[in-house]
């Protein structure tokens, strides 16, 4: 049964055992959590570009239009022969913006935990770029990686990180990307992040629940991939989606909450669930300009330039490296 479950699943993602290990590990702490890297399996990467269609979702629509907009702009930070390293490229139509827009590109390096997306995605692309070079890495962007050579001898390296996916991470996490970020691209570096920006709970409610329920489809298959790759035995009907925006902390938390008293059994664990209890399934931090300003700089990161769409809905935030190395911190 597991090993049939193995062979059937449709994308290399990390590896089987952590999925395994993390699911049942973090279903047997308290709370319960699953962190949500786990949401993209084949259905649930094709549920997340319906989510960025839904009227109610507005962060994706908001950075293209900054993109489209001000891509010029964008593109005056970046010196002829410089190595565009994308972190996380999900899909790689946000850096095509850019690239057209900066035909002094040399490279292009997409690094995205999914090999055969990335390998795919950039076939598809160098027709388009006929002088870029595009040199994908499959690597798990919050561990350390390596860079091409031909990145490494680029006369600098620019690293792109949209889609407000730096909200995935806790603070203290994000931090810690910013400076390992800051040593991949090495001296010289810029860094153009894309970032959610925080605004009333009304707008970030609807956007994480959104009228057609695609949303809630995303977080409930995260069960079906449990119960589909793990032998999990979830009841999809005795769980809900729960997505509401946290004021103090920032965040809006997707949870799915147990409608009863109930057990399910994943990987050969029980699990028990209290009527109302939740597995937290992902955090989305918002972030003010002067925030993820203040991280960037405490990663050695010096604050640029910032575009924003007519809303103040979404941000693209440009960055600097600077000289000094960054102060050194605390174990986090
Ligand atoms: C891909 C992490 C940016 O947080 O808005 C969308 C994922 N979750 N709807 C986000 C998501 C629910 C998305 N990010």
């Amino acid at each position: 049964m597991a090993a049939l479950a193995h062979s059937r699943r449709p994308l290399p993602q990390a590896a089987d055992d952590s999925f395994a290990a993390d699911v049942v590990g973090g279903l047997q702490a308290t709370p319960k959590r699953v962190p949500p890297k786990y949401f993209y399996d084949a259905t649930g990467s094709q549920l997340f570009d319906r989510i960025t269609e839904q009227p109610e979702y507005y962060p994706t629509r908001c950075e293209m239009r900054i993109l489209q907009d001000h891509a010029g702009d964008i593109a005056k930070l970046i010196p002829a022969g410089a190595a565009l390293v994308e972190f996380g490229s999900g899909s790689n139509k946000k850096a095509r913006i850019l690239l057209r827009a900066a035909p002094q590109i040399a490279l292009y390096v997409p690094v995205d935990i999914c090999a055969e997306m990335i390998e795919r995605e950039a076939a598809e692309m160098r027709p388009d770029f006929p002088r870029l070079k595009v040199l994908p890495v499959a690597a798990d962007i919050t561990h350390d990686f390596a860079l091409p050579p031909e990145a490494k001898a680029a006369p600098l390296r620019v690293g792109f990180f949209p889609g407000s996916t730096i909200g995935n991470f806790e603070p203290h996490e994000a931090a810690g990307f910013l400076r390992h970020a800051a040593k991949i691209l090495g001296p010289g570096a810029r860094l153009i992040i894309g970032a959610d920006l925080i605004k009333p709970a009304e707008i970030l409610n609807a956007a994480y629940n959104d009228a057609a329920g695609v949303t809630a489809s995303f977080n409930l298959n995260l069960l079906t991939r449990i119960n589909r790759e793990l032998g999990g035995s979830f009841n999809l009907d005795g769980f809900e989606h729960h997505a509401f925006y946290n004021r103090e902390r920032h965040r809006v938390e997707m949870h799915l909450a147990s409608l009863r008293r109930q057990k399910a059994k994943v990987a050969g664990e029980t699990i028990e669930f209290r009527a109302g209890e939740t597995i937290h399934t992902e955090n989305s931090y918002k972030y003010s300009i002067e925030k993820l300003a203040a991280l960037a700089r405490g990663a050695g990161w010096r604050p640029l330039q910032v575009w924003t769409d007519d809303h103040n809905y979404f941000s693209i935030q440009a960055f600097e490296l600077t000289d000094e190395p960054p102060p050194v911190r605390a174990a986090e």
